[in-house]
Parts: structure tokens; sequence; C-alpha cells
């Protein structure tokens, strides 16, 4: 037998192979920061959990990696990210469902109009089995459910007037987010719909291009929209989630070991970021009426409820397996409720 040599270093070039290989083999994260997207400033409650989750990162690595989260729609345009955290361009982000439900059918089910009460309701779903076959459809568009965020109950809001009652929005022009179901559903009450990526409507007040728009309070707040549009009507017509996702790429980049910290780091993140909104909910509208906001009761729900057919049949009627799914769960929590 051939006796080990020890202490022969292997040349300098073979090194370099073996390094590369090895790297290349193993397919480990780069020490390296990772990019993390959200649409709002720093100091909002969807950014607070993620400047938590972008800390775990950095203790779940073993100080090997560190995350940065960029705000204010500044890595990327709003209707862009699916698809660049599809592409590993952005290691995470947290975006709403609203805009979404045309690219991922299954996700329709949750920007349907008075669905939910309030977060409450919604989240009995979200934390059980909806999320979790949720979670499982996004994988199959290259992107890991990390936790769900909190996106509130969405009210109309305008310029002038309050809008009670349907005929309230006859001609009207609305701002909604880019998707068909809120075209739609603007379209059916009556008004004229304006799809507008959300950093755009502020501008589009300015310019009178719009009359109102419809959002959660601490957006409309942090916004500046209420400086324009100072008649806030509770129609209490969406409550719906958000979701901190983390590109499929990036993440398989992980061990299992460190993906499971990662799921759990995003879980955490989720119940930070739902209790600094609950927070900021409090004293909210007593800020806003110190600003000269009004504040109107919203009318009966019924009529605005029953011009929604358009929205709702094509999704009782969907092929879709995992939509039908995802609406026979709904359907039996309204119905225990
Ligand atoms: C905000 C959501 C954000 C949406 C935005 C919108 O947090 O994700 O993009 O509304 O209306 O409340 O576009």
């Amino acid at each position: 037998m051939r006796p080990i040599r020890r202490g022969r270093a292997l040349p300098a070039w073979m090194r370099a192979f073996v390094c590369v290989l090895g790297c290349v083999m193993a397919g480990p994260l780069q020490a390296r920061e990772l990019h993390g997207w959200s649409v709002h400033a720093d100091d909002y409650p969807v950014n607070q959990g993620m400047q938590q989750f972008a800390q775990a990162v950095g203790r779940i690595s073993a100080g090997e990696h560190s995350a940065r989260v960029h705000g204010n729609a500044q890595l990327a345009p709003q209707g862009s990210v699916l698809g660049k955290l599809a592409q590993g361009e952005i290691d995470f982000a947290e975006i709403g469902v609203l805009g979404y439900g045309d690219r991922i059918p299954a996700l329709r089910v949750l920007g349907m109009p008075y669905l939910f009460q309030d977060s409450e309701q919604m989240f009995a779903l979200l934390d059980g089995e909806l999320g979790r076959l949720l979670a499982a459809e996004l994988r199959k568009y290259d992107v890991v459910l990390l936790g769900w965020y909190d996106g509130g109950t969405r009210n109309f809001y305008h310029r002038s007037k309050p809008l009670r009652r349907v005929s309230d929005f006859a001609g009207e022009k609305l701002r909604v987010a880019a998707s068909s179901g809120h075209m739609q559903m603007v379209e059916s009450l009556g008004g004229k719909p304006v799809p507008l990526p959300f950093k755009e409507v502020l501008g589009a007040l300015e310019k009178g291009q719009i009359d109102g728009a419809e959002n959660n309070l601490p957006s409309y707040e942090s916004t500046g929209h209420y400086k324009l549009a100072p008649h806030y009507t509770l129609t209490r017509h969406l409550v719906s989630p958000e979701v901190l996702l983390m590109s499929r790429r990036t993440w398989e980049q992980f061990s299992p070991a460190a993906q499971l910290q990662l799921l759990e780091a995003g879980r955490l993140s989720a119940i930070h970021m739902r209790e600094q909104w609950n927070r900021r909910l409090l004293e909210i509208q007593a800020r806003l009426e110190k600003q000269g906001v009004k504040f109107h009761a919203g009318g009966d729900a019924g009529p605005m409820v029953r011009r929604m057919r358009p929205l709702y049949e094509p999704l009782w009627a969907s092929a879709d397996p995992l939509s039908r799914q995802a609406l026979g769960l709904v359907l039996r929590s309204m119905a225990g409720r």
C-alpha cells in the first residue's frame, strides 16, 4: 500500500478548482446581503415586520449573511415584483395579494369584496388549512411564503363627498389596484375604475385625474392621500391579507435546518407586524380627525353586495381545483360564523 503523503500542498490551480467545484456542487449561498422589497416607508408596520425578519437572517446564518429592507418600492416597480422574486433578482418582498389574483388564480378568493368582516376572521383561516394550501400553491410560482401580514380593512375615500350608497358612486373616477376583479368591483358600483400603482395615486389626486381611491387607514395616512381626499367612508368592502415571500432561488441556497428557522422567523415577523398594525389603528382615527378628515358611516351593505355578483359568479363556476378548494374552506368558515 502506498503511504499517504502528508504535508504536500496541492498546486494553486488545483486548490482553486476544488474550491469552485465544491461551491457549485453544494450550492451554498455565498456570504452576502439579501435584499428585500416593500412599497411602504420604513416606519410602516409592514417594514417593521420585515426588519425583524432581516435581523433573523443574520442570526440564522451566524452572521454570514445580512438582509436589508428597501422601502418605497425603490428596488423595482410594484407590478414587476413577483417576476423578480421568481428570477431571484429580489430575495424577499412583502406584497398585498389584491393585485395578484389575475396571475395566481387561487389568490382570487382572498380579493373578493365583503368576504370577511375583520382581520381576525381572515387570520382564523390563513393561520390554518387555507394558509397552508395557498403556501403550497405559491411554491409553483417560485416563491416561498414566510408569513401572512395584515392588509386590514379597506374603505373608499373621496375628495368632496361620502360614498355611502350605490348611487354615490355613479361616474366617480376611483383608483383601484391593477386587477380585473377590482376594476369590476368599481364598475359594478357604477364608478369609473382607474388602475394605478400605489405610488402614483397621490399624483393622480393632485392632478385631478381621480376623485378618490380605496385603502386601509394606515396607508391612507402614510401616503398623505387624506390631505386631498378627506372624506373617508367606512364601506369595509375588503379585508385582505398581505404576504412575506422569499425567492425560491434564494431559499434553496439555505440548508434544510436554516429553512425551518427562516419559516419560523417569517411567522414571528408576521406576529410582530400584526401587533404594530393594531397599535397604529388605536390612535389613527383621532389623529386624522384632527387633520380635518371626515369619517362617514357606511350605508347598508346589502345593495353593494348584490352588485358584486359579476365578481362572485366566475369564482363559484371556477374549474381550477385549488380555487374551488380555497372557496370551500372560506364558505365553510362563513357558515360556522
Ligand atoms: C396597501 C398595501 C399594498 C398595496 C397598496 C395598494 O399594503 O401592498 O399595494 O395598498 O393599494 O394598503 O396598491
